[in-house]
């Protein structure tokens, strides 16, 4: 049996390159080989504030875009979150089972803390709802970016602990981080994960919607250093490494062979030949987008998604409501 792979992405804002590298072209890639089953998280985008009409132009978006990335309905299976009601029901669960003392380590929720904004308590707890989105659909393996992989660490440990408590109940599930481009870094501030909320920044941030001129705009002004080398060194040149990455990623070859192919490349021609490989594919997208964006046939998608995934979903909880002493009849 193939094994089966979970993932999902919060469209709290518009899709960026980092989460296309990072996250929807390894689900793509693993599509033949794995039972692969791609979420949209909109429950995760109301952990913090958002214009509803915002969410919902985000969400249409992200469903778009997960099919013009080539995520197949025939091959894989494309659901919202909140359409399979046990999630939310398991989340809170879990939030039971997690101790504070975990979730204070989170480093997501430890970088927002100390900034004053104010936080809400599903921002708090969305550690858990993401161990349930994970767990409860007996999940082997979970693709994310690097820096999801705490998270994936917290739901492995829930499953764990929940496992020798009360039976074995959930399959311990694995992270899988790419091996290229697991963290697409800002154009303007390499040292900078790029982030769809990152609204100081949008001259670093190629969202997958951006116009095809002001893209190339953005990676040939992209920030480098004085080295004048097309050398993959995160310490002293973070920017050429981002742009290296980016390209290797998106070419499907190793870093060596991308920096191989610029060794005698001045940053001018280099930055073109990345720029033009980044055009050519949100080219791709944004015809896909277009081609795909029918109300009815996206409709149906999700609709044949979240029936595809309520069975395993309300087997597992009831499994957890029988063995923690919910249900007595
Ligand atoms: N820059 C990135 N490089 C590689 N992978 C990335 N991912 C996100 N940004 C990058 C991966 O995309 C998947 C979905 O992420 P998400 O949107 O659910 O949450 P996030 O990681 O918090 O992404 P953002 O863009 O940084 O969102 P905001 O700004 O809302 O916090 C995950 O697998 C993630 O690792």
């Amino acid at each position: 049996m193939k094994k089966r792979m979970i993932s999902g992405i919060k469209p709290t804002g518009q899709l960026t390159l980092g989460n296309y590298i990072g996250a929807l072209r390894p689900f793509v890639q693993s599509q033949e080989e794995y039972d692969v089953n791609v979420f949209i998280a909109n429950l995760h985008c109301i952990t913090m504030p958002i214009d509803p009409q915002e969410l919902e132009t985000n969400l249409k978006d992200a469903l778009l875009f997960y099919l013009a990335s080539g995520l197949d309905p025939e091959k894989c299976t494309i659901f919202l979150q909140s359409d399979v009601k046990e999630i939310a029901q398991l989340g809170f669960i879990m939030s039971c089972v997690t101790p504070m003392g975990e979730l204070n380590r989170m480093t997501q929720y430890k970088d927002k803390k100390d900034t004053g904004m104010s936080l809400s308590g599903g921002f708090y707890t969305y550690p858990t709802l993401m161990t349930a989105d994970i767990v409860i659909h007996q999940a082997d393996l979970v693709p994310v970016g690097e820096d999801q992989k705490q998270h994936v660490e917290l739901a492995r440990n829930t499953a764990e602990r929940f496992n020798n408590r009360f039976g074995d109940t959930f399959v311990i599930p694995e992270p899988v981080i790419a091996k290229v481009g697991s963290k697409i870094m800002s154009l303007q501030d390499p040292t900078k994960k790029m982030s769809k909320s990152d609204t100081e920044g949008e001259k670093g941030v190629i969202y997958l919607r951006d116009d095809l001129k002001s893209a190339r705009k953005k990676i040939m002004s992209a920030v480098t250093d004085s080295l004048g080398v097309v050398k993959y060194d995160v310490e002293n040149q973070p920017g050429v490494s981002n742009l290296l990455t980016i390209y290797a990623a998106l070419e499907n070859i190793s870093i060596p062979e991308a920096e191989a192919q610029f060794k005698d490349s001045q940053y001018g021609g280099f930055k073109k030949a990345v720029a033009d490989r980044v055009v050519a594919e949100l080219e791709m997208l944004q015809t896909g987008y277009e081609k795909f964006n029918q109300g009815e046939y996206l409709a149906e998608v999700l609709e044949k998604g979240a029936e595809a995934m309520r069975p395993t979903a309300k087997k597992t909880l009831e499994d957890v409501q029988r063995k923690m002493g919910l249900d007595w009849l």
